[in-house]
């Protein structure tokens, strides 16, 4: 795909050089930033365009192509509710089907051409007097009325910082970086890490390595996956009798919805599924050393619950060891743990997750008074409000912002609710022609002590655990608390009263800014 500009991104020639101007730029085509050019179009919102770094949408389902990849979400509902797909194959849909179904849909609804492909967002400034981001990417330079940030939290691979790891003179990748290049077949792998992406990776690859080590820190808990593929009735079903598919959406939506008792409300509540994760261990894995090994020492929920059949028996292989000692050192061709035991192997596959509250991209975008998101989050924590706006961030709005994470449904059913806020933001702008609009520091601090006081009930702050959910001010920054329909409902309008705005006017000498948008917002 090559990278393209549309018309409506105006070359100006400035004393900065050439700058493409555009009212809104989206950085990032995932299904968040995807869904938001969709929705533009749609309302003839056209003046915008979308970054993307990589050479098409998709994001994490774009970069994570390691074997085994597939959601743990049932597709009829991670799909976007206005792009419903009656061909899924089963019930789990693998990263290649669900990458092939964002791609169809971009198509669909003709919105490649609104796309700056190869085109990595480098730094992001606002320009207070101009009232404007300017952001400088691989492609140059865009200036935009509004920027709206859709990168996703699971972007940025997070590498384990562990002596000599630069060092090692095999094959080494991360899960989602995975090269494919390197042939495994026959070869000593080394797995670190025992997430979500590690137990699909294991027994995808176990069969055909000839041996490998699982390097586990944390035990995950494991749930039994309800994964089938669809019979042929049943997809004639889904495309043919009207409201089945909308039907079977709505069922898998309100079933996972209930373990939103357990995990928010009354951690207490989740026991049953604890007692369901020990009898599956009990019955997968028939050594008691390995069990023990694998069996978790905190709350089940307290991390994110993984769902895999093949994993256990993948563990209990002859050719796969699990190694629960911490790694002390990589070498050119092993591994040493902190027993003194090494171990060689031919290539590493790191698995180690991602920088979610502590992403790189943070320190790239700098709000009103010059700070970067890093040094705000750095400061206060990574709060926001309603994971849409941020304070010192005037006319800049999040999609997957701080906050919005879940741990037990479909992340596209917050990525819509927030892809309405934002058609309701930039409509708010237009009608009341805003020049700026800024989130109230006092608005936020409200949302963010209401939204700590519902996580302090969870299993996620008293599981026992430690998560890439907390930040390093123990603060869980990254989920919500709640049931998704609240947040669909908070989100369903723009609450313009929470924000400060100022209004542009035409002079005759120019446009300036004449009020701040208290009185306006008061009036309202
Ligand atoms: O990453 P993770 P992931 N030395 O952070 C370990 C989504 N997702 O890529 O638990 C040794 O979960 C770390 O150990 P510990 C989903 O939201 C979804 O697997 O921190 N080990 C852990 O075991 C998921 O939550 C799907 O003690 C180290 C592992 O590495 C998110 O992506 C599939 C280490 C990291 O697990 C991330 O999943 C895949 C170190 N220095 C991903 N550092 C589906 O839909 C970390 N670890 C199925």
């Amino acid at each position: 795909m090559s990278p393209k500009v549309t018309d409506n991104a105006v070359s100006t020639a400035g004393a900065e050089g050439t700058a493409r101007r555009v009212n809104t730029l989206i950085i990032g085509s995932g299904f968040a930033g995807l869904g938001a050019a969709i929705r533009l179009t749609q309302e003839g919102k056209d003046d915008f365009l979308v970054l993307e770094r990589g050479s098409d949408v998709g994001g994490t389902w774009r970069d994570n192509t390691y074997p085994g990849a597939a959601c743990d979400v049932p597709s009829h509902l991670y799909s976007y509710s206005f792009a419903l797909n009656p061909e899924w194959t089963r019930s789990f849909s693998t990263q290649p089907e669900i990458q092939k179904y964002i791609a169809s849909v971009a198509d669909k609804f003709d919105v490649r051409d609104k796309h700056v492909f190869d085109c990595d967002m480098q730094s992001a400034h606002w320009n207070a007097e101009n009232a404007e981001w300017e952001v400088q990417t691989s492609q140059g330079k865009f200036v935009s009325k509004v920027l709206v940030s859709a990168v996703g939290a699971l972007c940025e691979p997070s590498l384990p910082d562990i002596k000599g790891i630069n060092g090692f003179e095999g094959e080494i990748f991360h899960s989602a970086q995975w090269n494919h290049d390197a042939n495994l077949e026959g070869k000593r792998v080394a797995v670190i890490g025992t997430g979500a992406s590690a137990i699909q990776i294991v027994p995808a690859i176990a069969k055909s390595v000839s041996h490998m080590d699982v390097y586990q820190r944390t035990a995950p808990w494991l749930l039994p996956r309800a994964d089938r593929p669809y019979t042929a009735v049943e997809r004639l079903a889904f495309k043919h009798v009207p409201g089945f598919q909308r039907l079977s959406r709505a069922g898998i939506y309100w079933a996972r919805e209930t373990q939103v008792f357990g995990l928010a409300k009354a951690p207490i509540l989740m026991k049953p599924l604890e007692l369901v994760a020990r009898a599956k261990l009990q019955i997968e894995i028939r050594d008691a050393e390995l069990r023990e090994k694998v069996t978790p020492d905190f709350q089940i929920g307290c991390k994110r619950m993984l769902i895999s059949n093949e994993y256990y028996p993948a563990l209990s292989r002859d050719n796969v060891d699990l190694v629960t000692d911490g790694i002390k050192e990589v070498r050119a061709n092993s591994i040493v743990t902190e027993d003194g035991t090494e171990r060689e192997v031919d290539a590493i596959v790191v698995a180690t997750g991602f920088h979610v509250t502590d992403s790189p991209a943070f320190a790239t975008i700098f709000g009103k008074d010059g700070r970067s998101l890093a040094d705000v989050f750095d400061e206060g924590g990574q709060q926001g409000y309603k994971g849409s706006a941020i304070a010192n961030f005037p006319n800049m709005f999040f999609l997957v912002g701080p906050n919005t994470g879940l741990g037990h449904t479909s992340m596209v059913f917050m990525i819509e609710s927030q892809i309405n806020y934002l058609s309701k933001a930039l409509e708010t702008i237009e009608k009341q022609g805003l020049r700026t609009i800024e989130v109230k520091k006092s608005e936020q601090d409200a949302y963010n002590a209401d939204l700590q006081e519902r996580l302090s009930k969870s299993v996620w702050m008293n599981g026992g655990c430690a998560s890439w959910y907390l930040d390093k001010h123990g603060n869980n920054t990254t989920l919500w608390p709640s049931f998704t329909f609240e947040f669909r409902r908070m989100l369903n309008s723009f609450d313009v009263a929470a924000y400060d705005t100022t209004v542009a006017v035409e002079t005759d000498a120019d446009v300036v800014a004449i009020s701040a948008g208290k009185e306006k917002a008061n009036a309202r």
